[in-house]
């Protein structure tokens, strides 16, 4: 009797606690778009994830089907189906209806708090239509399955096995418009790469795991399998891969402290960026946080020091800075601790205070010895910071001419400029148009009442692989820093901003993409918040016009040609015009087809994050001429990436 009542108060608040997460699922999986969606797969390979690190899995698949579900399965030891003692309920089903449960079977281990990992299974169980778990475990198949968090039957033994393992299916709960169940997610299309690109991570961050992918709504299925006894070493080496390193393997730290474990892996290359990502327990934190203090503290220590030992740093010279020691250097810190502090205004940056000494000395120790037993490795690197150090300075100089000239406001805009008339930047947008004769037809045919046109001459400049005092000397660039009136690099305020829609115009082929590409790297890397705040556009000017008698139709993609032929039938013979630049419109076409916010079709330039940016940029502008022209043939992947 008492066992009973207890038992009915124990399922009330379960019940209670999942249709919590199904009235507010943004509390649990932050929103219900397309992240929320790919954040149900990483919360159930978390689990997995879990069962690897203790040692006891090495082997995690993931499958994408047709009917919209997901299935994550490991070769672990089996979920425990034994009785919960104080549920009164197989340990496997309080796992998956209970709040937060699934750490308390773990005994140990890093638990993840804060941040959006960790919420539990419960949480992808309560936002799915239907789940169904399978435990292999001592020979038998246990199954059980759920709706919308609530249990369709008693767990039961459905078969015999020789393996170990747990294995949960998933159908999310997506709107479909119809009551009384509305459902949870905008959107049921699971993207393979977004996926694709979170598990390789996983694999880089968790040595010796194999982690695959198996799409089947596509025939072949897709299929992808990641697998690094180097961890983070593979990591550095592959977001190194189309650069060129100054010496290899990359150099790897790993130590332990009172349950925390550190790794660094770290590699310069002949370029100028600093690529350092950090993970605290497996979790991005682009905020950073003390591990990256910890590995900054140290690296701008021990070079200096050892620059000075061996005489490579004169007596005269100054001490290397942060900055010089960081130019072309590509690392990924991953630290595992018990209890994480995530802080920050996104919950992504590391707040631990004991971390930052321990990354510091295990790297100060690792490095010098590094550098001791590799002297010449040490050379190349020291040359290196050395150059960034005088081309910091000769930038220095540039910076503070452009910066002179910001001040004096307006009167320094640039002559090329046709500013608006509207002072709201809210309010105004500024269209930076490839070509004098296409920056004609755009000055005549805008609304000068909000829109500025800005001209750009010739090729823009590489700012992938050129040192900052020659981007700043760059008279394109300048023009573009002065009229947007924001400043640049760490001092680029957004609220100064002149006019809140950037829109890239550029012609509608190949060097069209090529050149928005370089306008886009420049601001990757000089404004980054513009394009992450969403400033950025690429306007869409019309591949063809169609005109048959008094219709006249304009066109922007190939499809929409043939579609719009097939419409108009075979033995009619419409006009085609061909536009093979925005210097053949008439100023009247150009406002109609590319700036009348009435009529025009534009993009919003969007980074996923900023790991595949940094990829795509390399990629795109760096050293290696091969993958960079692969992918400008394949140029309509480009726009899929940046484009939305
Ligand atoms: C807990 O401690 C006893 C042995 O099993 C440990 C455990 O949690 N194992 C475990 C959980 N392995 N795999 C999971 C798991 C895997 C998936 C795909 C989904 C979920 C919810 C859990």
């Amino acid at each position: 009797m008492h066992a009973e009542n207890h038992y009915d108060e124990s399922q009330i608040q379960v019940l209670e606690g999942l249709e919590a997460v199904r009235r507010r699922p943004g509390m649990y999986i932050g929103s219900t778009d397309e992240r929320g969606l790919h954040h149900l797969v990483y919360e159930i390979v978390d689990n997995a994830i879990d069962e690897a690190l203790a040692g006891f899995c090495d082997d995690i698949q993931v499958t994408i089907f047709k009917d919209g579900s997901v299935e994550v399965r490991d070769n672990g030891r089996g979920f425990p189906v034994g009785i919960h003692p104080k549920m009164g309920r197989p340990a496997v089903e309080v796992c998956l209806t209970v709040l937060h449960a699934g750490g308390k079977f773990g005994g140990g281990g890093y638990k993840v708090s804060g941040g959006l990992h960790g919420v539990g299974a419960s949480v992808v169980n309560a936002l799915s239509k239907h789940l169904q778990v399978n435990v292999y475990q001592d020979g038998k198949i246990y199954q059980q399955e759920y709706e919308r968090g609530k249990v369709l039957y008693d767990l039961k033994v459905i078969g015999q096995t020789e393996r170990t393992g747990t294995t949960v299916r998933f159908w999310p709960d997506v709107k479909t418009g119809e009551t009384p169940e509305p459902g949870i997610f905008e959107t049921g299309d699971f993207d393979f790469d977004t996926l694709k690109v979170r598990l390789r991570e996983m694999a880089f961050l968790n040595k010796g795991i194999r982690i695959s992918l198996r799409d089947e709504r596509v025939e072949p299925a897709n299929e992808r399998a990641y697998h690094y006894e180097g961890g983070i070493r593979s990591f550095v080496e592959h977001l190194n891969r189309h650069k060129t390193p100054l010496f290899a393997p990359p150099v790897y730290i790993e130590g332990e402290k009172n349950g925390s474990t550190v790794e660094v892996a770290l590699q310069w290359n002949d370029g100028y960026n600093e690529s350092v990502f950090t993970f605290a327990n497996n979790i991005h934190t682009p905020e950073g946080g003390t591990h990256l203090v910890g590995l900054r503290t140290a690296l701008t220590r021990v070079i200096n020091d050892y620059g000075r030992k061996n005489n490579i740093l004169k007596a005269s010279d100054a001490n290397l800075s942060g900055e010089d020691v960081r130019e072309g250097l590509t690392a990924v810190v991953s630290v595992k601790l018990v209890e994480p502090q995530f802080e920050g205004q996104t919950k992504t940056k590391l707040g631990n205070s004991e971390i930052r000494p321990l990354v510091d000395s295990l790297v100060t120790e690792k490095l010098t010895t590094y550098f001791e037993e590799h002297p010449a490795d040490a050379r190349i690197v020291l040359d290196k910071c050395l150059q960034a150090a005088r081309a910091r300075e000769a930038a220095r100089k540039a910076r503070d001419l452009t910066r002179r000239k910001t001040a004096l406001e307006s009167a320094s805009l640039p002559g090329k400029l046709a500013d608006c008339s509207e002072r709201d930047p809210a309010k105004c947008e500024i269209f930076l148009v490839e070509g004098d004769s296409a920056g004609g037809s755009a000055k005549s045919g805008r609304d000068r009442h909000f829109q500025a046109i800005l001209p750009l001459r010739g090729k823009i400049l590489n700012v992938e692989k050129t040192r900052e005092d020659k981007v700043l000397s760059n008279a394109e660039i300048k023009a573009m820093i002065t009229a947007f009136g924001a400043g640049f690099g760490k001092s680029f305020d957004p609220a100064k901003l002149r006019y809140h829609r950037i829109v890239c115009m550029t012609d509608a082929d190949v060097d069209g993409s090529h050149i928005r590409i370089l306008l886009l790297t420049f601001f990757y890397r000089f404004m980054p918040k513009l394009i992450e705040d969403g400033y950025v556009y690429a306007a869409r000017p019309p591949l063809y016009k169609v005109t048959r008698g008094k219709m006249e139709k304009y066109v922007y993609t190939d499809d929409q040609l043939q579609a719009l032929l097939d419409e108009l039938g075979r033995d009619v013979k419409p006009n085609i015009q061909r536009y093979k630049g925005l210097g053949e419109m008439n100023p009247e076409q150009l406002w109609e087809t590319t700036m009348n916010p009435e009529t025009r079709s534009m993009f919003r330039v969007t980074l996923k994050d900023a790991i595949a940016a940094d990829e795509m940029f390399t990629l795109l502008m760096g050293d290696q001429v091969e993958p960079r022209r692969e992918f400008i043939e394949e140029n309509c992947k480009l726009v899929a990436d940046l484009d939305i």
